[in-house]
């Protein structure tokens, strides 16, 4: 506390020196300070790299002071904190999102134009930190936001990936994979911070045996060390507070190198260094899928413990006890990804710091809670007994003594053999492996999912044991999305629309936003908000004519399907859809089609055969579409290449129709569907995820709803689904599918889509061909409203006024009253 007093000080120091002021001139004077002693330029000579770090340096001693003045208000508080550990984070651009929270982006634009520079111009330098893969470190992002804006006490920990998620390229239609060179030019956002490491152990052994005091202790001799070292990243909230992303990278301890390099092997010693650098180097790309790599356990593991024992540093410094960790943090737990922490606060507090075993177990699961965010057997997480034993012997050890004693506690309440197989955390059916989502939910204090749906699913399907176990760990938490970043920062038109009618009152309270009901109905409003839905898609299509060479008329229907490529998420079932209108014009029958233009984007996972080859067959549509005369001007099919945060930014604002359209029972959440609603789009979809609760939120008619539901779903699977009988049966069907094989698509070659036509036919896992019929009904009423402008702005205006329950705002309020019980601190100027 002393250190924060003098922090306190040392501000009012500096600022007495230099005031980091937020006018046009201080910015100016700022700005050109950077340039000249940071990076050695004049603006004459400078690149726009050199004025991009510039700016980036001026904003960053900005959102420092924020960081530095509300960490000293949660250490005077002696505030209980998150500690929210995460695999993966997509902060997308970090300028234009801190110039918004600190309300400086007009006077920064002003400062730069008298310097003859374009703030606009500057915005689109910056390469974005692609640390994740989709909508979960999306989230995280989120997340970020919200807990630094409403004052949350926080650190996000994660692992600073040196090549982040792969840029995708489109060759000849299909992706290929180019390394992601975020750091190349440097990364003006993050401080290094040495002094914060912490060593880490693989392999080896343990020793056992009990001490002169009788007590028993453990050693683990591992067979390599590293260490972890803090790279710091400022979050700042809008108008307040600001809060640090902790990420950790790999190196090599050195004084574990000299021993080699003394005896004389220099070259081995480098070889360690490297391997030990390796660890970090690169974010495996499979989102929803386990690699099963050993690779990828280390580097859970290894951020995992470097957090812990910050936290434990952290805990220790302030001048509290270890006894009391549960108290003051609690750790969030993204996913299974980090659920090894587990058994590594047992190790650290019982090993390590001498505690008692009943003692560390009971501040361990009152630490931790657990969100899972996948009922998707393929991607629930499981570790080979084998693997896992090699690289942490020590974990396995305490993880079979925490199954013991669960196992144990079951069989006291009369729990029979099959019921304690199913819920142990040890799988013993073919290769023996550890269940981590079982560890983290015996290790946690609650357990939730992401929307209400998928919560739901999550009590009666994978985790149903224990929610009749502890029926009072189980709980929701509906995903939101951080919209100051996604209507604030990236649909500027919009939200000033939308100041100017209700004030700015929504950007710390969505719920405002209800306020614009009432003029969904005024016709001059109405010409505004469709007026400004075109500028967007103006840019938009001049955005994907330079990327694509393809160009698109904005007064076209924007339909809209932009997530990462999955066989659950049908982008196929909306490529048969455009192949039955293209059948219907080229038949001469138009009736009921209105000009579209759809739009696609999202990566697919490197060796996820299935979902490269829809990549592909979206682009083979394209190419038929596009170019054939008679249609070319009433449908038109893009796949803009690499999505990510920056171009989804362009995206949602300009979209008409939001495509949500995957199988009941499979989406957790989804937020993109909530980004596009947030902007004035339109949604398709099934009841799957938080749609349900948007349709709520935004009303029936306002929702294009079709398919089955998740019981239905299973009701069909259940009967025995039989997809062949609907090819048999829907004639439109069978023509569509047919041309998937007819070579029409391919050059002559009849085989290049039959691997997803067989699937199709054959198994049709995510039932697209039964929710085919619903689905074109439903796009057919779509394009009748569509051709009604009055009645599709006055949706589109009371989708926005009703989206309010999908900011992260209000998710972190829920998780601070229903898991956390943390008050939020706001510190304001
Ligand atoms: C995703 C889910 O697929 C989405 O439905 C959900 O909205 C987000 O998480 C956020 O909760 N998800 C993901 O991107 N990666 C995983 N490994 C698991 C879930």
């Amino acid at each position: 506390r002393e250190n924060k007093k003098l922090e306190k000080h040392f501000l009012s120091q500096i600022e007495n020196t230099e005031k980091i002021g937020f006018s046009k001139e201080e910015i100016k004077a700022s700005f050109l300070k950077k340039l000249f002693y940071n990076l050695g330029r004049v603006p004459q000579v400078a690149t726009e790299n050199d004025l991009y770090k510039a700016l980036a340096l001026t904003v960053r001693d900005r959102a420092f002071r924020q960081f530095v003045r509300s960490t000293a208000e949660f250490a005077q508080k002696d505030a209980r904190a998150v500690a929210y550990l995460s695999a993966e984070y997509l902060p997308g651009p970090h300028l234009g999102k801190n110039l918004l929270n600190l309300e400086i982006t007009d006077e920064t634009r002003e400062a730069l134009k008298e310097l003859d520079l374009d703030l606009d111009e500057i915005l689109r330098e910056e390469v974005e930190p692609g640390l994740g893969n989709g909508g979960l470190g999306r989230l995280a992002s989120c997340y970020m936001d919200s807990m630094a804006t409403l004052g949350v006490p926080a650190i996000g920990y994660g692992i600073r990936y040196e090549f982040g998620i792969f840029n995708q390229n489109i060759k000849n239609g299909w992706q290929s994979e180019e390394t992601d060179l975020w750091l190349h030019y440097g990364n003006p956002w993050e401080v290094v911070r040495p002094e914060i490491a912490y060593e880490i152990k693989f392999g080896g052994r343990t020793e056992h045996w009990v001490d002169e005091n009788d007590k028993y202790q453990v050693e683990w001799i591992p067979d390599s060390e590293l260490k972890g070292t803090a790279y710091d990243t400022p979050i700042l909230g809008y108008q307040s507070n600001g809060i640090i992303m902790r990420l950790w990278k790999a190196e090599a301890i050195e004084s574990f190198d000299f021993s080699v390099y003394n005896v004389g092997d220099y070259y081995k010693a480098v070889e360690k260094k490297m391997r030990s650098e390796n660890l970090t180097k690169v974010l495996y790309p499979n989102d929803e899928n386990l690699s099963g790599k050993e690779l990828r356990l280390k580097q859970q593991y290894f951020f995992v413990s470097c957090s812990l024992q910050d936290i434990i540093r952290l805990q220790l410094m302030q001048g509290r006890k270890l006894e009391d960790l549960h108290k003051k943090f609690t750790i969030q737990l993204n996913d299974t990804h980090p659920s090894i922490a587990v058994a590594e606060l047992m190790r650290l507090l019982v090993d390590e710091h001498q505690m008692e075993w009943v003692d560390a177990w009971n501040i361990t699961k009152n630490t931790f809670a657990y969100t899972n965010h996948t009922l998707l057997p393929e991607a629930l997480e499981r570790w080979s007994v084998g693997l896992l034993g090699r690289l942490l012997p020590r974990h396995l050890e305490i993880i079979y003594e925490i199954n013991n004693r669960f196992l144990n506690e079951l069989k006291e309440r009369n729990y029979n053999g099959e019921q304690m197989a199913r819920m142990s955390l040890i799988d013993e059916s073919g290769e023996t492996s550890v269940r981590m989502a079982h560890l983290a939910t015996v290790g946690s204090y609650k357990v939730n999912g992401v929307s209400a749906l998928h919560s739901g699913l999550l009590k009666k399907q994978v985790l149903n044991d224990f929610a009749d176990l502890w029926p009072e760990k189980f709980t929701n938490v509906t995903n939101g999305v951080d919209h100051r970043r996604f209507l604030g920062v990236s649909n500027p038109r919009l939200s000033e629309l939308i100041s100017k009618k209700i004030g700015k009152h929504w950007l710390t309270d969505l719920m405002q936003l209800h306020q614009l009901e009432k003029f969904s109905d005024d016709k001059t409003f109405q010409k505004k908000w469709m007026e400004i839905k075109l500028q967007n898609k103006k840019e938009l299509a001049a955005h994907m004519e330079e990327r694509t060479g393809i160009s698109v008329d904005p007064k076209m229907l924007f339909d809209v399907h932009v997530k990462r490529i999955h066989e659950y998420k049908r982008q196929h079932l909306k490529v048969l859809h455009i192949l039955s209108l293209y059948k219907r014009l080229k038949n001469g029958d138009d009736k009921n089609i209105v000009p579209t233009a759809f739009i696609f984007g999202g990566k697919a996972a490197p060796g996820y055969f299935m979902a490269k080859l829809i990549i592909k067959l979206i682009n083979s549509v394209g190419d038929l579409v596009n170019n054939d005369e008679q249609v070319k001007d009433r449908l038109k099919v893009v796949f803009l290449p690499n999505f990510n945060v920056k171009q989804a930014q362009v995206v949602y604002p300009a979209a008409d129709l939001s495509e949500q359209i995957s199988l009941a029972g499979k989406e957790a959440s989804g937020t993109g569907n909530m980004k596009f609603a947030l902007n004035g789009a339109l949604t398709v979809g099934t009841l799957d995820g938080a749609n349900v609760e948007i349709r709520e939120e935004v009303g029936d008619e306002n929702f294009f709803l079709f398919g089955q539901s998740t019981e239905e779903v299973q009701k069909t699977r259940a009967e025995g689904y039989r997809p062949y009988k609907y090819y048999e049966q829907n004639e439109e069907l069978r023509e569509v599918l047919d041309l998937l094989i007819s070579g029409e698509l391919s050059d002559g070659d009849k085989e290049l889509f039959r691997p997803l036509y067989n699937n199709l036919l054959q198994q049709d896992p995510y039932q697209l061909l039964k929710d085919y019929q619903s689905y074109i009904d439903k796009q057919e009423e779509i394009h009748k409203v569509w051709s009604k402008p009055g009645e599709w702005a006055k949706k589109s205006i009371l989708n926005v006024a009703n989206i309010g329950k999908f900011s992260s705002d209000r998710s972190i309020k829920d998780y601070c009253t229903t898991i956390w019980k943390i008050d939020p601190v706001r510190v304001e100027d």
